[in-house]
């Protein structure tokens, strides 16, 4: 290929060539990178093939995997909600909202729903395929909720994918529709607590990266710890700032009266005092009874004058109810999943919500055939996860028992079935709820929710009881890193502050704080943070590479390492990127736009005496070989 590049280039032909061509026209070098890039990818492919894949956990389908068929939905044309706010801008934009009739429905399909049932592991291609679908089909969407929460975190971890690449080539894709993250607060997307300014300048770059819609809560609904990221969104200019009361116990039990109607209605005024421009209810584990869900909307529909957008999850089995009793109420939005993705701990049934509220008041409007068609889709999708896919068949009422956010279920399960105490599952329930207690009932969502999680565990295997926790001697157990942060102040204060033995058993003489962890903490210095990011990995380090790092430190420098071994590998099919090839088999990867390497593989040789194997392919129709060690 090099020497056809030459062969065809114009100064070559015109006799003019010298040795220094190279140097003038690098783009002759071209094909090298591409030789490269096919190089690595044929040893990635080659390794998970002869290997297997320790997050797939062994797993592969019997026969390849063909790549789901993508709809082509009927055009709609339809003013979309982003073109309306750029339009707008975000203060007249919520007026549009609350003037709108229709139940607006965000999507939840490429971020909690997947979060939910298949341990946020949906890959980037797989969002890509099905975007055009979205935004010529269903441009009346109100938002796709697809970035923030965990999926930072699992891109780069365990899907050695660039979060920002997702976010900037969704975007580019859907240009219409409002996009929608989860944002923890100080805790941005991590686990723990950021310093100020890398809060807000994470939001910042966001929004330059083209998010619009920012879902800010704190996990002990510590309103102290949205201030920041509220304001960056808010300075941000083009941004929607939609700050969240996270739900839990129930409005309904007189006896639960620490999370009172009152309680969440007076949070929320303060919410729309700070700047929110939406309020969300944020109902993370699915405990918003119907009942429940129509007398909080109304009486902050009374209260508030911003528009209301509800979150649930279905892990009951009946919050597609709750939806429509808050939808009844006047909430403004409602987030839903598409069918195939939804139900258990995922969000209630975007279809069928949709189908239910058809020729009511609140017909969200929304194209039935292409909504099913996109379902049919994520069905597909979904098959290529299967060994992610924990989630309950049905819905159960022990949610109520012990309060687990959807997105934690799936994982706390898997936790304990890698421990070997899958079949004390019940118990693990029961005591995730006492360590509730123990705690003075809080609010469980991330990262609150991961500590009662974390405390939950190390009392099981450990066989103490919870009840038994505040009659330890101080200091004379090594609690678990998470517990000491939460109990010495660290993620914020919970309404009523921290049991005080229970804070006093676990800190023993270590200090403990009363005021924002935000204010505690020092500013980073982000150029020079950037300078040494840039010598550690040899190359330059952009906002996406800075953000990327602060959140995630390690596992960024892993996911560097990744790339430099196999490059950027998200076009990669998911079955091949999971679980390696059949002989026969043949996958593709787009490396650039236009530019797709075909890849077959034909046959696999034994092991020599060292442990090698070759594998022969045909990439683009030509023969290559790769070597491999099997270390099964
Ligand atoms: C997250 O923080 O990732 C959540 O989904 C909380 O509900
Ligand atoms: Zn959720």
């Amino acid at each position: 290929p090099f020497l056809e590049n030459v062969i065809k280039d114009d100064t070559f032909r015109s006799g003019q060539a010298h040795t220094k061509l190279i140097d003038t026209k690098p783009e002759l070098l071209k094909f090298k990178a591409k030789r490269d890039r096919a190089t690595k990818l044929l040893s990635y492919l080659s390794d998970i093939t002869v290997n297997g894949n320790a997050t797939a956990k062994g797993w592969k389908p019997e026969k390849p995997i063909l790549n789901p068929r993508v709809p082509q939905p009927e055009i709609k044309e339809f003013k979309g909600s982003r073109d309306i706010l750029l339009e707008k801008g975000p203060d007249e934009f919520v007026k549009w909202i609350l003037a709108e009739k229709r139940l607006l429905i965000t999507d939840t399909s490429m971020r909690d729903a997947h979060q939910s049932l298949i341990a946020t592991r949906m890959r980037t291609v797989d969002m890509l395929r099905i975007a055009d679908a979205y935004a010529e089909g269903l441009p009346d969407l109100f938002s796709l909720e697809m970035w923030g929460g965990a999926t930072f975190d699992t891109a780069m971890r365990f899907l050695k994918e660039d979060p920002w690449d997702r976010l900037r080539r969704l975007r580019e894709k859907v240009p219409g529709i409002l996009f929608q993250m989860l944002f923890r607060g100080s805790n941005a997307v991590g686990y723990s607590n950021y310093p100020d300014n890398v809060v807000a300048g994470f939001v910042k770059h966001s929004a330059d990266a083209g998010m619009d819609i920012f879902r800010i809560f704190d996990s002990l609904n510590y309103l102290p710890n949205m201030q920041v990221a509220m304001e960056a969104v808010r300075d941000h200019g083009k941004a929607l700032c939609e700050a969240a009361i996270c739900y839990t116990g129930d409005i309904l039990d007189p006896k639960r009266d620490k999370f009172s109607l009152k309680y969440y209605v007076q949070k929320a005024k303060e919410l729309e005092k700070m700047g929110a421009h939406i309020l969300a209810i944020k109902d993370m584990a699915g405990l918003c009874k119907p009942q429940a869900a129509y007398n909080l909307v109304a009486a902050l529909k009374q209260e508030i004058g911003i528009p209301i957008h509800f979150h649930t999850h279905d892990t009951s089995g009946l919050n597609a109810a709750s939806v429509i009793a808050a939808a009844r109420a006047g909430v403004d939005i409602a987030d839903l999943a598409i069918a195939s993705l939804s139900g258990s701990t995922s969000q209630p049934n975007l279809n069928s919500v949709s189908a239910a509220l058809a020729n009511s008041d609140r017909d969200p409007g929304l194209n039935a055939d292409t909504l099913n068609e996109v379902s049919d889709y994520w069905e597909e999708v979904l098959a290529q996860y299967k060994p992610f896919d924990s989630a309950p068949r049905a819905g159960t009422a022990e949610v109520y028992e012990h309060e687990m956010p959807g997105g934690q279920y799936t994982n706390l399960r898997e936790q304990a079935n890698a421990m070997g105490l899958g079949h004390r599952w019940r118990e693990i329930a029961r005591t995730y709820a006492d360590v509730n207690q123990l705690f003075g009932d809080i609010v469980k969502v991330t990262p609150s929710s991961k500590v009662v999680g974390d405390m939950a565990m190390f009392l099981i295997t450990r066989s103490i009881k919870a009840a038994d926790v505040p009659k330890l001697k101080p200091g004379s157990i090594d609690w678990p890193e998470s517990v000491i942060d939460m109990l010495a102040g660290g993620l914020g204060q919970p309404d009523g502050g921290w049991p005080a033995d229970v804070q006093k058993v676990v800190l023993g003489n270590k200090p403990s704080t009363t005021q924002r962890p935000g204010d505690l903490a020092e500013a980073v210095d982000l150029e020079a943070t950037r300078a040494q990011v840039a010598k550690k990995i040899g190359r330059q380090v952009d906002d996406d590479d800075l953000y990327s790092h602060l959140m995630y430190p390690a596992v960024f420098a892993e996911f560097v390492d990744f790339r430099k071994k196999y490059d950027d590998l998200s076009g990669l099919a998911t079955p091949a990127f999971f679980y390696g090839m059949h002989v026969g088999e043949e996958v593709e990867m787009e490396i650039d736009p236009g530019k797709t390497l075909f890849v077959k593989l034909v046959s696999i040789g034994d092991a020599d005496a060292d442990g090698k194997r070759t594998l022969f392919y045909e990439l683009n129709g030509m023969p290559r070989e790769s070597v491999v060690v099997d270390k099964s």
